[in-house]
């Protein structure tokens, strides 16, 4: 007899910051958990499944993953999108949780088992002055990571993306307080990105995998220019250089640099990446399990990324949840073609409230062989940290004109 879903239920705690999660049991007793953050929209995923997928799963066999993902995603009729993609993702993750857990497995082994020992991971050094941030970088490095975005503050300004000029910590959304408004001049920042990445790089040795993310700031000139003036750096990746809706223009960035490009973090389908693959007009593709449609949708992009040489390197910020986050290890030790995991890290009681077999150790990550993606909730203490309303910021250029974040 095959099992049966009996409840779909959607968890949304804030322990430190906010995230969504949902909670699929079967009529067997086994509970599988996918995570649905979207930064900022929280509320809009949790309605999404709430609302409209959860009267849809209860009563479907939960070993169908791929028939449930064709049916949430053809059956809406409306196609893609960052809420949708969530959405589905937490269901699909979900239901690769509930078949490891009902088959004894880790779902590394049902992805068809490892292909290296663990997974590269890369994570933040970030600090206003440059020495400061090579005290980052140092601090990081002492922790065993071998690779490491570096980002520094801009004169003139008081707020990057990524960072404050006055707070040590930073998680760009601010919580209860409203839109925070940044100040952004490309000018200034073009000034002196390089010389703060070359000093990095001076005081790391060649060994040391660096990356710079310019969060969809630039114009396809201006990202071309950055990219040479970067090469000496050899960075591993120069990530999000154009806002990259039109990816026609990326062109232009690489018949000017041989540094490497990474962009994807808000993309949310193979639709919206094939191009940038297919045109080999990135390096690394950043699509994250959890707003790219889960394991089941990652594993395509990767599978048509593998065909043109682009790796995979998903977004791993403190706003992927630790559900999603272990969910995308499986995926690096399963995949061939998968790069590097980002890991920014969590606030300390996310580690609690999502209890996991994933592991960090001397720069690399393993998913652990717990069956299903092994994260668990801890609902008791999700209960303690309830939602609280939370925006990203936005910037606009000095004479006020909005701009992108
Ligand atoms: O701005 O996750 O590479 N990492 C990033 C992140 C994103 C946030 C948005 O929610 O660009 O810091
Ligand atoms: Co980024």
């Amino acid at each position: 007899m095959s099992d049966r879903i009996v409840a779909a239920d959607v968890v949304i705690t804030s322990p430190g910051r906010n995230y969504v999660t949902l909670k699929v049991t079967t009529a067997d007793g086994v509970v599988g958990y996918g995570d649905a953050t979207l930064n900022g929209r929280e509320l809009a995923v949790a309605s999404y499944l709430r609302d409209h997928l959860a009267p849809l799963l209860v009563g479907r066999d939960p070993a169908r993953i791929e028939d449930t993902w064709q049916l949430l995603y053809r059956g809406a009729y409306w196609r893609r999108g960052p809420v949708t993609m969530a959405a589905i993702g937490a269901v699909d993750v979900a239901l690769w949780d509930v078949k490891g857990k009902t088959l004894g497995q880790p779902v590394y082994q049902l992805l068809g088992g490892a292909v290296r020992a663990r997974v590269l991971t890369y994570t933040h050094a970030s600090a206003w002055e440059v020495p400061a941030l090579l005290d980052a970088v140092d601090a990081r490095l002492a922790q065993g990571f071998r690779a490491v975005r570096a980002q520094s503050g801009v004169p003139g300004l008081a707020t990057v993306y990524g960072l404050h000029r006055d707070v040590a910590s930073y998680e760009p959304a601010a919580r209860g307080s409203g839109l925070v408004e940044e100040r952004w001049d490309t000018s200034a920042y073009l000034r002196h990105a390089p010389d703060v990445l070359a000093a990095v790089r001076e005081h790391v040795g060649p060994g040391v995998h660096l990356l710079h993310d310019a969060h969809h700031r630039l114009t396809p000139q201006q990202a071309a220019r950055l990219g040479k003036a970067l090469e000496p750096v050899d960075l591993f990746w120069l990530e999000d250089v154009t806002p990259a809706e039109n990816q026609d223009v990326l062109r232009l960035v690489r018949q000017h640099t041989t540094t490497p490009l990474a962009i994807g973090e808000v993309f949310t389908t193979v639709f919206d990446v094939h191009h940038l693959i297919t045109e080999q007009l990135v390096d690394f593709v950043r699509c994250a399990v959890v707003h790219a449609g889960g394991i089941s949708h990652l594993r395509k992009i990767l599978a048509l990324a593998e065909v043109y040489q682009v790796r995979g390197a998903p977004h791993g910020p403190s706003d992927v949840s630790p559900v999603s986050f272990g969910a995308s290890v499986h995926v690096g030790l399963a995949t061939h073609n998968f790069a590097i995991q980002e890991y920014m890290g969590y606030p300390e009681p996310v580690h609690d409230v999502f209890p996991h077999s994933w592991s960090y150790a001397d720069g690399y990550l393993h998913p652990g062989d717990a069956p299903g993606i092994g994260v668990e909730l801890d609902e008791k203490l999700a209960a303690k940290f309830p939602y609280e309303p939370a925006y990203l910021p936005v910037a606009r250029t000095l004479d006020g004109t909005l701009t992108d974040w």
